[in-house]
């Protein structure tokens, strides 16, 4: 059972989410996906979200290709999850490229996918707001 993680804001899903999500699926047979907590969001990424976590949390976990949802509330339990949910690969969006390679250190595999192209939670507010 090859297992897989990724971590996300996830807010206003859209098809570059799942786009996502259904590559870093591809890659193994079980997909932990980690979401930014409305705290981590505000204090660490300076993110408003329109969905709370517990919204952005019962969207994600009704997509195929996840199988467990859990918070994300700091930039360092990267390495603690990966050892506690004995995740193989570590998958994001090639915005991170480079970012999070420490994480090889942990044993785990870590892949960039390209990002979906025009789609953005920032686009779609800016697009309604016209
Ligand atoms: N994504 C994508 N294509 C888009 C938009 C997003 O592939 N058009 C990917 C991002 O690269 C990321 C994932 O979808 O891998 C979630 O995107 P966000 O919700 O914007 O996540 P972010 O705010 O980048 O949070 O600790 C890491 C952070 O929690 C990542």
């Amino acid at each position: 059972m090859k297992r897989v993680i990724t971590y996300g804001t996830f807010d206003l899903l859209h098809y570059g989410h799942i786009n996502l999500l259904k590559r870093a699926k591809a890659l193994g047979d079980y997909l932990v996906v980690v979401i930014s907590s409305d705290e981590f969001n505000w204090i660490e990424k300076q993110k408003k979200c329109y969905f709370t976590y517990e919204q952005r949390k019962a969207l994600v976990e009704a997509v195929r290709y996840v199988d467990l949802v859990i918070p994300e509330t700091s930039w360092e339990q990267k390495i603690t999850d990966v050892h506690e949910y004995h995740i193989d690969t570590f998958v994001m969006g090639d915005d991170w490229n480079g970012k999070f390679d420490f994480l090889k250190e942990e044993g785990v595999e870590v892949v960039y996918l390209p990002r979906t192209p025009e789609i953005s939670t920032t686009q779609i507010k800016r697009d309604l707001n016209k």
